[in-house]
């Protein structure tokens, strides 16, 4: 029976690649997870088909018996937020950096075939061209960034030094149903959702005309699959994105549209370290994984608004 370790596997992203494990038929899905963003409510109905062990990805000699032999580690665990990483630059660091090498030495030492690295779009900064491609050159612009680029190029190092395979996804603004809103650090459609719901203006940092690849989670957990299946591509980073470019101004105008609420939202200063526009360029993802993004924004964000409305009732 084939193991599988999802790491932040009680978060947004990770407990809906757990979910897409199960569907799959994943033989053992093992879960490490320290709940500091992460809540095992994310796991509430799948809770009796996986193991889920509270550990913290620093801690090498809690995580390494864990990782012993499975087949793909999915590594999802990190602090997430660029402001958040302006602001608290260590606790991201000392996560998204030394955990990420400690994950990656574990698996190889663990005789691990493959990890998946959850990397992020914002390694790319701002680029002169769109969409952004991945023989572009990285100009990370926040501490977020630069450790998001240094687990790719950790992953990268270990696929060609040690014995074992390494892939990373670039994840582009991915958003739907289980991300938290409740954070000053939330990614903004869950921000603008629980506004739209509440009836309450949302906050636009800058003008609203920077622009998101926004990608539906579930897009993400097939890209993760089928990164974790195709052979040939051990040390390789990937786009995981849409394609597409919404602005925060046309984001808002279609969640109004959908509610049939108009609602002005309460502009201020652009955030430090933000992005202006982000685009995934799929050439690549698409001819080596054969991946194609499956919901378009308004469907995804039409789900998306489905799950929050159930859950705010
Ligand atoms: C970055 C990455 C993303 C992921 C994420 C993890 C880019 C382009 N994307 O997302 O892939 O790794 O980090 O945290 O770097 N905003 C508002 N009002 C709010 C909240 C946010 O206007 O209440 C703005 C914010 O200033 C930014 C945009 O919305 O321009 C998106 O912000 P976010 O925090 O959702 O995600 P972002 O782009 O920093």
């Amino acid at each position: 029976m084939k193991k599988y370790v999802v790491t932040g596997g009680a978060g947004f992203i990770g407990s809906a690649l757990v979910r897409g494990l199960l569907r799959e038929g994943a033989g053992r899905v093992v879960v490490i997870d320290n709940l500091l963003t992460g809540r095992e409510e994310n796991l509430e109905e799948v809770r009796g088909s996986i193991e889920f062990h509270k550990e913290d990805i620093r801690c090498y000699e809690s995580i390494a018996p864990l990782m012993e032999g499975a087949d793909t580690v999915f590594h999802e665990a990190a602090i997430p937020s660029v402001p958040r990483s302006i602001l608290e630059p260590a606790p991201s660091h000392e996560v998204n950096i030394d955990g990420t090498f400690q994950v990656l030495r574990a698996a190889a030492d663990g005789s691990v075939r493959r990890v998946v690295y959850a990397a992020s779009s914002s390694a790319y900064g701002d680029t002169e061209v769109l969409p952004k491609s991945e023989s572009m050159l990285p100009r990370p612009k926040s501490p977020y960034a630069a450790q998001k680029l240094l687990g790719e190029y950790y992953a990268s190092v270990f696929a060609s030094c040690y014995s074992i395979e390494t892939v990373s996804l670039r994840y582009f603004n991915v958003y739907g149903p289980r991300q938290d809103p409740s954070s000053p650090y939330s990614g903004v459609l869950s921000v603008f959702m629980k506004a739209l719901l509440e009836r309450r203006a949302p906050t636009i940092f800058g003008d609203g005309e920077q622009s998101r690849d926004f990608t539906y989670v579930e897009d993400v957990v097939a890209l993760n699959l089928q990164a974790a299946a195709a052979p040939g591509i051990s040390g390789q980073v990937f786009n995981g994105g849409n394609g597409g470019r919404i602005t925060l101004n046309e984001a808002w105008a279609l969640l109004q549209r959908i509610e049939g609420v108009r609602i002005e939202p309460v502009y201020a200063d652009p955030r430090p370290g933000d992005v202006r526009h982000s685009q995934a360029d799929t050439t690549a993802v698409s001819a080596a994984l054969g991946h194609t993004p499956r919901y378009s924004f308004e469907e995804g964000l039409r789900l998306t608004l489905e799950w929050y409305r159930k859950e705010f009732r």
